[in-house]
């Protein structure tokens, strides 16, 4: 069996890639086919949650033009595609005991089958921060610990009625954003803050830390469901995907290296050291006391090893420096402003983004390093500034996302070829333009304009580079009996463990840092030379 050379700069044959969306963005048609309520339908509607009042009623109306975005997915030549199920559509009122809406299931069923006829393989996503809202109103929705049970019963009828044909299975999206930004900020729905300027309701220093927890064991029961009752005849896997952006110290400080370790702890080791390693990261455990709840023994054991893989979305990289009195990250505070006064990278249009690759690289050998996972990145993007004011020529010729999606697809290859890390999918956010939730339609993450009084879509230029990217630097099928070795990327098979390899540099085997996230130290047997260059670059920050 040899490997050819030109394999080594391209990626896996069977490596997925495409786009990625959410329900609520882009249907509308929240009235449709006996949909009920989700707890955005309302709290977009409120004055003052969304920056220009506007709501996800009609969105980029893809419940009914959904026949148009696939033959849009195959005109960009993806061999995959993300979307979340409206948990409101298949069980309008959310719980175990209430009865499932069969035009619901029907036009998912429709979408998946639309997909496979196109040659595209669905991934699909069950909880994209669309809770029903009966359930809010029911037993406080993520507070109340009943929500496994639903959660639960909602996945199974999922399994039973789409696992046939769905093959890749997210639990849940971003639980850092539905604890945090939903009952901690505010900003998100259900709203609930401790600031009364913002909700009546609700007790920040407690209330994301339970819906969290409550957010792990629905994902853990219901993967351990998947398994017992499902993996074997349908053949898929399941895991959750994360939030989380690279932190990298502000300077070298010793209080600026492990802030960006507390950092990472809390943005996703909440949830991805309980699921992969099987407890709370201890910082969080200092800085919350007897307010983060703790698993029993029994929780526990669904918990660890629940998620089959590493789901992975990522924006940015910030810069850490200790202090603050912010839990939600972890008492430490971010900027993209250096020491010596120049940004990370391009400013998007969103605050909370600069672009910078080797983050995205950083972070993904740091991923790999801990959670020693194969790693899906399920969402990758940019907001070009004030791209919502352009004109449609300017705003399709978006060079600033492109950028971006240059340096970040780089940053992919190098990962998989040079650093040995186990990548298997790429999903940019976003297909479209759409219901960017409190920003509204204001914030346009779509590699396609969306006009949104015609509902036309016009590829930007960004869709023309990933898709010629990734058409360039996957691998052709391989020949179906070409030889009996292993026909799954081979190259693999030459790296060690990413787990082992922490010993090298760390005397804390289980637990890796900040400092050692070095990825240097994990693939010997790979070229060099390029990643040397990225590693000086990167120590600069790092202090090693
Ligand atoms: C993703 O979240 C979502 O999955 C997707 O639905 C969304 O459209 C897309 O990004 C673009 O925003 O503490 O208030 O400063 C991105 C993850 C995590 C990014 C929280 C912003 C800081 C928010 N987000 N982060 S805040």
């Amino acid at each position: 069996m040899s490997v050819q050379p030109a394999q080594t700069e391209k990626l896996p044959s069977d490596f997925l890639w495409g786009f990625a969306t959410a329900s609520f963005q882009i249907e509308g048609s929240t009235n449709a086919d006996g949909r009920g309520k989700s707890w955005w339908d309302d709290f977009a509607k409120l004055p003052g949650k969304t920056l220009d009042g506007r709501d996800g009623d009609v969105a980029t109306d893809s419940y009914n033009r959904w026949e148009d975005d696939l033959d849009l997915l195959v005109s960009y030549g993806v061999n995959s595609y993300r979307f979340s199920l409206a948990w409101s559509r298949i069980i309008p009122l959310g719980g175990r005991n209430d009865p499932v809406n069969e035009a619901g299931i029907q036009w998912y069923s429709n979408l998946i089958d639309g997909l496979l006829k196109r040659g595209i393989t669905p991934f699909v996503t069950l909880y994209h921060w669309d809770l029903p809202q009966a359930l809010y109103d029911r037993y406080g929705g993520w507070l109340g610990r009943e929500i496994v049970e639903d959660y639960v019963n909602y996945a199974k009828i999922c399994f039973q009625r789409f696992g046939d044909r769905v093959k890749f299975w997210l639990t849940h999206n971003e639980p850092w954003c539905v604890s945090v930004l939903g009952h901690g900020r505010g900003v998100f729905a259900p709203g609930r803050s401790s600031d009364r300027t913002r909700s009546p309701e609700g007790d920040s220093s407690t209330e994301p830390w339970i819906v969290g927890h409550n957010l792990i064991l629905a994902h853990a029961n219901a993967c351990k469901l998947y398994r017992e009752q499902f993996k074997a005849s349908q053949g898929g896997t399941i895991g959750i995907t994360l939030n989380g952006d690279m932190a990298l110290p502000y300077d070298d400080s010793p209080e600026n290296i492990a802030a960006a370790q507390h950092a990472l702890d809390v943005a996703i080791g909440w949830f991805a050291d309980p699921i992969y390693l099987g407890d709370y990261p201890e910082y969080m455990k200092e800085m919350l006391g007897d307010r983060l709840p703790r698993f029993t023994p029994e929780e526990r054991a669904v918990v660890l090893g629940s998620s089959e893989f590493y789901g992975m979305n990522t924006y940015t990289t910030n810069l850490c420096k200790a202090g603050g009195d912010d839990e939600f990250q972890g008492k430490v505070e971010y900027t993209f402003t250096r020491p010596d006064g120049t940004q990370l990278g391009t400013q998007a249009h969103c605050a909370w983004l600069q672009d910078y690759p080797e983050g995205f690289r950083a972070l993904l050998n740091y991923l790999y390093k801990r959670y020693s996972k194969p790693i899906y990145v399920t969402e990758n993007g940019f907001a070009v500034k004030d791209e919502n004011t352009m004109p449609l020529e300017q705003a399709l010729a978006d060079h600033d996302r492109v950028q971006y999606f240059k340096g970040n697809t780089a940053a992919i290859l190098a990962a998989v070829n040079e650093d040995g890390v186990d990548i298997r999918s790429y999903f940019a956010w976003s297909l479209l333009d759409n219901f960017e939730w409190a920003d509204g339609y204001v914030t346009r993450f779509g590699l396609t304009y969306v006009d949104y009084d015609t509902q036309e879509r016009y590829p930007k230029d960004s869709a023309k580079f990933v898709t010629q990217w990734f058409k360039e630097h996957v691998s052709s099928a391989p020949e179906p009996k070409q030889d009996q070795g292993p026909t799954k990327e081979p190259e693999h098979l030459e790296l060690p463990q990413a787990n082992g390899d922490a010993a090298e540099t760390d005397s804390t085997t289980t637990s890796p840092t900040v400092e050692t996230a070095d990825p240097t130290s994990a693939k010997k047997k790979t070229k060099r030379a390029p990643f040397a260059r990225f590693t000086a670059y990167i120590s600069t920050f790092l202090g090693i």
